[in-house]
Protein backbone atom coordinates (compact mmCIF):
# COMPACT_ATOMS: atom_id res chain seq x y z
CA UNK A 1 0.00 0.00 0.00
CA UNK A 2 1.49 2.82 -1.02
CA UNK A 3 0.63 6.57 -0.72
CA UNK A 4 1.97 9.49 -2.52
CA UNK A 5 1.88 13.20 -1.88
CA UNK A 6 2.14 15.36 -4.98
CA UNK A 7 0.44 18.91 -6.19
CA UNK A 8 1.78 22.32 -7.29
CA UNK A 9 5.43 23.41 -6.19
CA UNK A 10 5.78 25.03 -2.92
CA UNK A 11 2.80 24.21 -0.71
CA UNK A 12 3.66 22.49 1.43
CA UNK A 13 3.72 18.74 0.57
CA UNK A 14 6.96 18.06 2.11
CA UNK A 15 6.19 19.39 5.47
CA UNK A 16 3.46 17.50 5.16
CA UNK A 17 5.55 14.54 4.51
CA UNK A 18 7.73 15.39 6.98
CA UNK A 19 4.59 14.91 9.85
CA UNK A 20 3.30 12.23 8.94
CA UNK A 21 6.65 10.45 8.70
CA UNK A 22 9.11 12.60 10.99
CA UNK A 23 11.72 12.00 8.42
CA UNK A 24 14.45 14.53 8.03
CA UNK A 25 13.87 16.15 4.57
CA UNK A 26 14.39 19.55 2.90
CA UNK A 27 11.31 22.01 3.39
CA UNK A 28 11.66 25.81 2.06
CA UNK A 29 10.02 28.53 1.13
CA UNK A 30 10.71 28.81 -2.63
CA UNK A 31 9.43 26.74 -5.89
CA UNK A 32 11.05 23.01 -6.59
CA UNK A 33 12.69 22.22 -3.46
CA UNK A 34 12.23 18.76 -3.72
CA UNK A 35 14.01 16.98 -6.39
CA UNK A 36 14.15 13.71 -6.13
CA UNK A 37 10.93 11.44 -4.48
CA UNK A 38 11.37 11.35 -0.47
CA UNK A 39 10.33 7.71 0.65
CA UNK A 40 8.63 7.09 4.06
CA UNK A 41 5.97 5.07 6.55
CA UNK A 42 3.20 6.70 7.94
CA UNK A 43 0.32 5.15 9.62
CA UNK A 44 -3.85 4.74 9.37
CA UNK A 45 -5.47 4.41 12.89
CA UNK A 46 -7.99 1.87 13.29
CA UNK A 47 -9.19 0.71 17.03
CA UNK A 48 -7.31 -2.12 17.96
CA UNK A 49 -9.63 -5.52 18.20
CA UNK A 50 -7.96 -6.36 22.04
CA UNK A 51 -10.64 -4.41 23.62
CA UNK A 52 -13.35 -6.23 21.54
CA UNK A 53 -12.09 -10.21 22.45
CA UNK A 54 -10.90 -8.65 25.84
CA UNK A 55 -7.15 -9.45 25.49
CA UNK A 56 -3.85 -7.30 25.65
CA UNK A 57 -2.02 -6.77 22.65
CA UNK A 58 1.69 -7.26 22.30
CA UNK A 59 2.16 -5.19 18.63
CA UNK A 60 5.36 -5.97 16.63
CA UNK A 61 4.43 -4.20 13.09
CA UNK A 62 1.90 -1.98 14.28
CA UNK A 63 2.21 0.13 17.49
CA UNK A 64 -0.76 0.81 19.50
CA UNK A 65 -1.68 3.72 21.93
CA UNK A 66 -4.20 4.24 23.79
CA UNK A 67 -6.07 1.27 22.02
CA UNK A 68 -5.70 2.53 18.93
CA UNK A 69 -3.23 0.68 16.32
CA UNK A 70 -1.13 2.41 14.16
CA UNK A 71 -1.09 0.39 10.93
CA UNK A 72 1.96 1.08 8.79
CA UNK A 73 1.27 2.82 5.02
CA UNK A 74 4.48 3.25 2.51
CA UNK A 75 4.75 7.41 1.59
CA UNK A 76 6.15 9.09 -1.29
CA UNK A 77 6.76 12.31 -1.11
CA UNK A 78 7.58 13.73 -5.21
CA UNK A 79 8.51 17.09 -7.10
CA UNK A 80 5.85 19.85 -7.19
CA UNK A 81 4.77 20.73 -10.70
CA UNK A 82 3.29 23.83 -12.23
CA UNK A 83 1.54 24.48 -15.69
CA UNK A 84 3.23 22.65 -18.64
CA UNK A 85 4.74 19.89 -16.44
CA UNK A 86 3.10 17.37 -18.85
CA UNK A 87 5.39 19.04 -21.75
CA UNK A 88 8.56 19.43 -19.31
CA UNK A 89 8.11 22.94 -17.71
CA UNK A 90 9.31 23.27 -14.19
CA UNK A 91 11.14 19.51 -13.25
CA UNK A 92 8.91 18.28 -15.97
CA UNK A 93 6.94 15.05 -16.02
CA UNK A 94 9.51 12.12 -14.86
CA UNK A 95 8.20 12.28 -11.01
CA UNK A 96 4.80 12.02 -12.10
CA UNK A 97 5.67 7.81 -12.62
CA UNK A 98 6.37 8.32 -8.87
CA UNK A 99 3.07 9.69 -8.22
CA UNK A 100 0.71 7.50 -9.99
CA UNK A 101 2.68 4.66 -9.03
CA UNK A 102 1.38 4.84 -5.79
CA UNK A 103 -2.12 3.44 -5.00
CA UNK A 104 -3.55 6.33 -4.30
CA UNK A 105 -2.56 10.37 -4.75
CA UNK A 106 -2.98 13.07 -1.65
CA UNK A 107 -2.81 16.27 -3.56
CA UNK A 108 -1.45 19.40 -1.56
CA UNK A 109 -2.83 22.70 -2.22
CA UNK A 110 -2.07 26.30 -0.46
CA UNK A 111 -5.69 27.50 0.77
CA UNK A 112 -4.06 30.76 2.17
CA UNK A 113 -3.54 31.79 -1.94
CA UNK A 114 -0.10 33.13 -1.28
CA UNK A 115 1.62 30.47 -3.68
CA UNK A 116 1.07 31.69 -7.32
CA UNK A 117 0.83 29.10 -10.10
CA UNK A 118 4.55 29.07 -10.87
CA UNK A 119 4.95 28.44 -6.90
CA UNK A 120 6.45 32.24 -6.02
CA UNK A 121 4.52 34.42 -3.22
CA UNK A 122 1.98 35.86 -4.28
CA UNK A 123 -1.83 37.12 -2.94
CA UNK A 124 -5.01 36.23 -3.29
CA UNK A 125 -4.73 32.99 -5.31
CA UNK A 126 -7.41 31.14 -5.92
CA UNK A 127 -6.53 27.39 -4.80
CA UNK A 128 -9.17 25.69 -6.79
CA UNK A 129 -7.14 27.15 -9.59
CA UNK A 130 -4.51 24.18 -8.89
CA UNK A 131 -7.26 21.50 -8.27
CA UNK A 132 -7.94 22.01 -11.97
CA UNK A 133 -4.40 22.51 -13.15
CA UNK A 134 -2.88 19.26 -11.32
CA UNK A 135 -5.58 17.34 -12.93
CA UNK A 136 -4.92 19.01 -16.50
CA UNK A 137 -1.35 18.03 -16.13
CA UNK A 138 -1.69 14.59 -15.08
CA UNK A 139 -4.26 13.76 -17.71
CA UNK A 140 -1.88 15.40 -20.33
CA UNK A 141 0.53 13.36 -19.34
CA UNK A 142 -0.86 10.20 -18.89
CA UNK A 143 -2.63 10.65 -22.24
CA UNK A 144 0.73 11.13 -23.88
CA UNK A 145 2.14 7.63 -22.42
CA UNK A 146 -1.42 5.86 -23.92
CA UNK A 147 -0.98 7.40 -27.19
CA UNK A 148 2.59 5.64 -27.32
CA UNK A 149 1.33 2.18 -26.89
CA UNK A 150 2.31 -0.43 -28.95
CA UNK A 151 -0.95 -1.82 -30.15
CA UNK A 152 0.59 -4.86 -32.20
CA UNK A 153 -1.10 -6.93 -29.65
CA UNK A 154 -4.02 -5.37 -29.73
CA UNK A 155 -5.82 -2.51 -27.25
CA UNK A 156 -5.96 -3.83 -24.43
CA UNK A 157 -2.95 -6.01 -24.32
CA UNK A 158 -0.71 -2.69 -25.80
CA UNK A 159 -2.11 -0.35 -23.30
CA UNK A 160 -2.11 -2.37 -19.97
CA UNK A 161 1.73 -3.13 -21.04
CA UNK A 162 2.40 0.23 -21.32
CA UNK A 163 0.82 1.44 -17.90
CA UNK A 164 2.36 -1.71 -16.45
CA UNK A 165 4.39 0.94 -14.58
CA UNK A 166 1.75 2.51 -12.98
CA UNK A 167 0.28 -0.93 -11.57
CA UNK A 168 -2.58 -0.47 -13.72
CA UNK A 169 -3.90 -4.58 -14.44
CA UNK A 170 -4.95 -5.74 -17.74
CA UNK A 171 -8.52 -6.28 -16.37
CA UNK A 172 -8.68 -2.52 -15.40
CA UNK A 173 -7.63 -1.65 -18.83
CA UNK A 174 -10.16 -4.38 -20.21
CA UNK A 175 -12.92 -2.73 -18.03
CA UNK A 176 -11.91 1.18 -19.28
CA UNK A 177 -12.15 0.19 -22.55
CA UNK A 178 -15.56 -1.20 -22.13
CA UNK A 179 -17.12 1.18 -20.46
CA UNK A 180 -15.84 4.00 -22.67
CA UNK A 181 -16.49 1.57 -25.60
CA UNK A 182 -13.14 2.40 -27.15
CA UNK A 183 -12.42 1.31 -30.74
CA UNK A 184 -9.36 2.94 -31.66
CA UNK A 185 -6.87 4.90 -30.08
CA UNK A 186 -6.53 8.15 -31.20
CA UNK A 187 -6.03 11.54 -29.09
CA UNK A 188 -9.70 11.59 -28.45
CA UNK A 189 -9.95 7.97 -26.71
CA UNK A 190 -6.69 8.29 -24.83
CA UNK A 191 -7.86 11.89 -22.88
CA UNK A 192 -11.28 10.00 -22.15
CA UNK A 193 -9.08 6.93 -21.09
CA UNK A 194 -6.51 9.09 -18.90
CA UNK A 195 -9.54 10.77 -17.21
CA UNK A 196 -10.98 7.23 -16.23
CA UNK A 197 -8.00 5.85 -15.15
CA UNK A 198 -7.68 8.87 -12.70
CA UNK A 199 -11.40 8.88 -11.59
CA UNK A 200 -11.22 4.92 -11.09
CA UNK A 201 -8.16 3.86 -10.19
CA UNK A 202 -5.86 6.94 -9.32
CA UNK A 203 -8.10 8.78 -7.01
CA UNK A 204 -6.90 12.06 -5.57
CA UNK A 205 -7.98 13.12 -2.09
CA UNK A 206 -7.16 17.20 -1.31
CA UNK A 207 -5.39 18.51 1.79
CA UNK A 208 -6.12 21.98 2.61
CA UNK A 209 -2.90 23.20 3.49
CA UNK A 210 -2.20 26.09 5.43
CA UNK A 211 -5.31 26.18 6.91
CA UNK A 212 -3.84 27.76 10.05
CA UNK A 213 -3.09 31.08 7.44
CA UNK A 214 -7.38 30.68 6.74
CA UNK A 215 -10.17 32.38 8.00
CA UNK A 216 -12.89 30.09 6.03
CA UNK A 217 -10.84 27.01 4.95
CA UNK A 218 -14.73 25.02 5.52
CA UNK A 219 -15.69 27.25 2.09
CA UNK A 220 -12.48 25.99 0.26
CA UNK A 221 -13.76 22.14 1.29
CA UNK A 222 -17.28 22.99 0.33
CA UNK A 223 -15.69 23.91 -3.39
CA UNK A 224 -13.33 20.89 -3.21
CA UNK A 225 -16.45 18.81 -2.73
CA UNK A 226 -18.42 20.76 -5.61
CA UNK A 227 -15.62 19.35 -7.67
CA UNK A 228 -15.67 16.02 -7.27
CA UNK A 229 -13.24 15.14 -4.77
CA UNK A 230 -12.82 14.31 -0.81
CA UNK A 231 -10.65 16.43 1.22
CA UNK A 232 -9.10 17.48 4.83
CA UNK A 233 -8.44 20.63 6.04
CA UNK A 234 -5.06 20.88 7.35
CA UNK A 235 -1.73 22.34 8.67
CA UNK A 236 1.24 20.45 7.97
CA UNK A 237 3.59 23.00 10.31
CA UNK A 238 1.37 23.11 12.73
CA UNK A 239 0.79 18.84 13.03
CA UNK A 240 4.63 19.51 12.40
CA UNK A 241 5.43 21.46 15.41
CA UNK A 242 3.36 19.03 17.45
CA UNK A 243 4.72 16.07 16.50
CA UNK A 244 8.45 17.46 16.85
CA UNK A 245 7.01 18.39 20.24
CA UNK A 246 5.37 15.35 21.51
CA UNK A 247 8.65 12.96 20.10
CA UNK A 248 10.93 14.61 22.52
CA UNK A 249 8.98 14.24 24.83
CA UNK A 250 7.95 17.87 25.60
CA UNK A 251 4.09 17.22 25.12
CA UNK A 252 2.05 14.26 25.38
CA UNK A 253 -1.42 14.36 22.99
CA UNK A 254 -4.16 12.25 24.02
CA UNK A 255 -7.26 10.41 22.25
CA UNK A 256 -9.56 13.78 22.42
CA UNK A 257 -6.22 15.57 21.06
CA UNK A 258 -5.89 17.43 24.77
CA UNK A 259 -2.27 18.71 25.24
CA UNK A 260 -0.23 18.05 28.28
CA UNK A 261 2.91 20.31 29.07
CA UNK A 262 5.69 17.74 30.17
CA UNK A 263 8.60 19.54 30.48
CA UNK A 264 9.54 23.41 31.23
CA UNK A 265 8.72 25.36 27.54
CA UNK A 266 9.55 28.94 27.07
CA UNK A 267 6.55 31.81 26.38
CA UNK A 268 7.68 31.30 22.87
CA UNK A 269 7.69 27.65 22.66
CA UNK A 270 3.98 27.75 25.26
CA UNK A 271 2.47 30.38 22.44
CA UNK A 272 2.68 28.00 19.67
CA UNK A 273 1.49 24.74 21.69
CA UNK A 274 -1.48 26.82 22.15
CA UNK A 275 -1.95 27.97 18.86
CA UNK A 276 -1.60 24.11 17.83
CA UNK A 277 -3.96 23.48 20.89
CA UNK A 278 -6.56 25.58 19.21
CA UNK A 279 -5.97 23.84 15.42
CA UNK A 280 -6.74 20.26 16.96
CA UNK A 281 -9.65 21.66 18.92
CA UNK A 282 -11.11 23.36 15.84
CA UNK A 283 -10.32 20.79 13.18
CA UNK A 284 -9.04 17.50 14.96
CA UNK A 285 -6.19 15.57 14.16
CA UNK A 286 -5.42 16.14 10.71
CA UNK A 287 -2.45 13.60 9.89
CA UNK A 288 -4.87 10.63 10.95
CA UNK A 289 -7.62 12.09 9.35
CA UNK A 290 -5.80 12.70 6.34
CA UNK A 291 -4.57 9.08 6.21
CA UNK A 292 -7.76 7.49 7.08
CA UNK A 293 -10.05 9.61 4.61
CA UNK A 294 -7.31 8.18 2.05
CA UNK A 295 -6.09 4.83 2.71
CA UNK A 296 -9.66 3.36 4.12
CA UNK A 297 -12.94 5.53 3.08
CA UNK A 298 -11.82 6.78 -0.27
CA UNK A 299 -9.52 4.17 -1.40
CA UNK A 300 -11.18 1.40 0.42
CA UNK A 301 -7.91 -0.42 1.83
CA UNK A 302 -9.00 -3.49 4.71
CA UNK A 303 -6.94 -3.49 7.71
CA UNK A 304 -6.25 -7.39 8.90
CA UNK A 305 -4.86 -8.68 11.77
CA UNK A 306 -3.29 -12.57 10.56
CA UNK A 307 -2.80 -15.02 13.46
CA UNK A 308 -1.68 -18.28 14.09
CA UNK A 309 -4.08 -19.44 17.24
CA UNK A 310 -7.74 -18.25 17.26
CA UNK A 311 -8.28 -18.91 20.41
CA UNK A 312 -5.10 -16.64 22.15
CA UNK A 313 -4.99 -14.40 18.78
CA UNK A 314 -1.25 -15.42 18.97
CA UNK A 315 1.56 -15.48 16.59
CA UNK A 316 4.15 -18.87 17.13
CA UNK A 317 6.21 -16.48 19.87
CA UNK A 318 2.83 -16.10 22.03
CA UNK A 319 2.46 -12.40 20.67
CA UNK A 320 -1.17 -11.50 21.14
CA UNK A 321 -2.53 -9.61 18.21
CA UNK A 322 0.89 -8.96 16.76
CA UNK A 323 0.55 -7.48 13.44
CA UNK A 324 -1.62 -5.28 11.57
CA UNK A 325 -1.44 -4.70 7.65
CA UNK A 326 -3.46 -2.69 5.20
CA UNK A 327 -4.29 -4.69 2.36
CA UNK A 328 -5.55 -3.71 -1.46
CA UNK A 329 -9.78 -3.43 -1.01
CA UNK A 330 -10.05 -6.90 -3.45
CA UNK A 331 -7.50 -8.63 -1.86
CA UNK A 332 -8.23 -12.02 -0.89
CA UNK A 333 -7.02 -14.45 1.98
CA UNK A 334 -4.33 -15.78 -0.55
CA UNK A 335 -2.92 -12.26 -1.24
CA UNK A 336 -2.72 -11.54 2.71
CA UNK A 337 -0.77 -15.09 3.01
CA UNK A 338 1.54 -14.34 0.45
CA UNK A 339 1.89 -10.85 1.98
CA UNK A 340 3.17 -12.24 4.93
CA UNK A 341 5.08 -15.61 3.48
CA UNK A 342 5.65 -17.00 0.37
CA UNK A 343 5.65 -20.14 1.86
CA UNK A 344 2.80 -19.73 3.92
CA UNK A 345 1.03 -18.78 0.82
CA UNK A 346 2.01 -21.85 -1.48
CA UNK A 347 0.72 -24.00 1.98
CA UNK A 348 -2.46 -22.11 2.39
CA UNK A 349 -5.16 -24.28 2.70
CA UNK A 350 -8.34 -22.05 4.27
CA UNK A 351 -8.65 -19.13 7.28
CA UNK A 352 -10.38 -18.78 10.22
CA UNK A 353 -12.85 -15.35 11.10
CA UNK A 354 -11.47 -15.19 14.82
CA UNK A 355 -14.65 -13.51 15.78
CA UNK A 356 -17.02 -15.88 14.15
CA UNK A 357 -15.21 -18.95 13.82
CA UNK A 358 -16.52 -18.89 10.47
CA UNK A 359 -13.69 -20.78 7.71
CA UNK A 360 -12.63 -18.09 5.13
CA UNK A 361 -12.00 -19.52 1.93
CA UNK A 362 -8.38 -18.91 -0.32
CA UNK A 363 -10.42 -16.82 -2.65
CA UNK A 364 -12.20 -15.21 -0.26
CA UNK A 365 -12.08 -11.07 -0.32
CA UNK A 366 -10.90 -9.80 3.08
CA UNK A 367 -12.84 -7.83 5.39
CA UNK A 368 -11.95 -4.29 7.11
CA UNK A 369 -10.70 -5.48 10.59
CA UNK A 370 -11.33 -8.51 10.28
CA UNK A 371 -8.87 -11.04 12.78
CA UNK A 372 -7.74 -14.15 10.34
CA UNK A 373 -6.18 -17.40 11.59
CA UNK A 374 -4.46 -18.54 8.29
CA UNK A 375 -4.24 -22.73 8.35
CA UNK A 376 -1.31 -23.85 6.34
N1 LIG B 1 1.68 28.67 7.41
C1 LIG B 1 1.97 27.48 6.91
N2 LIG B 1 3.10 27.30 6.19
C2 LIG B 1 3.35 26.08 5.69
C3 LIG B 1 2.49 24.98 5.92
N3 LIG B 1 3.00 23.87 5.32
C4 LIG B 1 4.15 24.29 4.72
N4 LIG B 1 4.38 25.59 4.93
C5 LIG B 1 5.52 26.40 4.43
O1 LIG B 1 5.47 26.39 3.00
C6 LIG B 1 6.80 26.43 2.44
C7 LIG B 1 6.97 25.29 1.44
O2 LIG B 1 6.98 24.05 2.14
P1 LIG B 1 7.51 22.69 1.50
O3 LIG B 1 7.06 21.60 2.39
O4 LIG B 1 8.98 22.77 1.21
O5 LIG B 1 6.70 22.68 0.13
P2 LIG B 1 6.73 21.62 -1.08
O6 LIG B 1 5.36 21.56 -1.61
O7 LIG B 1 7.37 20.35 -0.66
O8 LIG B 1 7.66 22.39 -2.13
P3 LIG B 1 8.54 21.81 -3.37
O9 LIG B 1 9.24 20.57 -2.94
O10 LIG B 1 9.49 22.93 -3.62
O11 LIG B 1 7.59 21.62 -4.48
C8 LIG B 1 7.74 26.34 3.64
O12 LIG B 1 8.17 27.64 3.96
C9 LIG B 1 6.86 25.76 4.76
O13 LIG B 1 7.30 26.13 6.05
C10 LIG B 1 1.30 25.19 6.72
O14 LIG B 1 0.48 24.32 6.98
N5 LIG B 1 1.11 26.47 7.17
MG1 LIG C 1 9.05 19.40 -1.30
Amino acid sequence: MKVAIFGKTNVGKSTLFKALTLKEVEIADRPFTTISPNFGVGYVTVPCPEKEFGVKCNPKNAPCKDGIRYVPVEIIDVAGLIKGAAQGRGLGNKFLTDAASANIMIEVIDASGRTDENGNPTEGYDPLKDVELVKNELTEWLKSIILRSNLREGLEEGISKQLSGIQISKEQIKQAIKDLDIKKLDENSANLLAEYILSHYKKIVIAINKSDLVKDPEEIAKRVKALGYESVICSAEIMLMLREAESKGYISIDKENNIKILKKLSSQQLNAIELGSQFLKKYGDCLSNLMNKTVIEVYHGKVVFPVEDENKLTDSNGNVLPDAYVMDPDSTLYDLALKIHSDIASNLKLGIDCKTKMKIGKEEKLKHLQVIKLVA
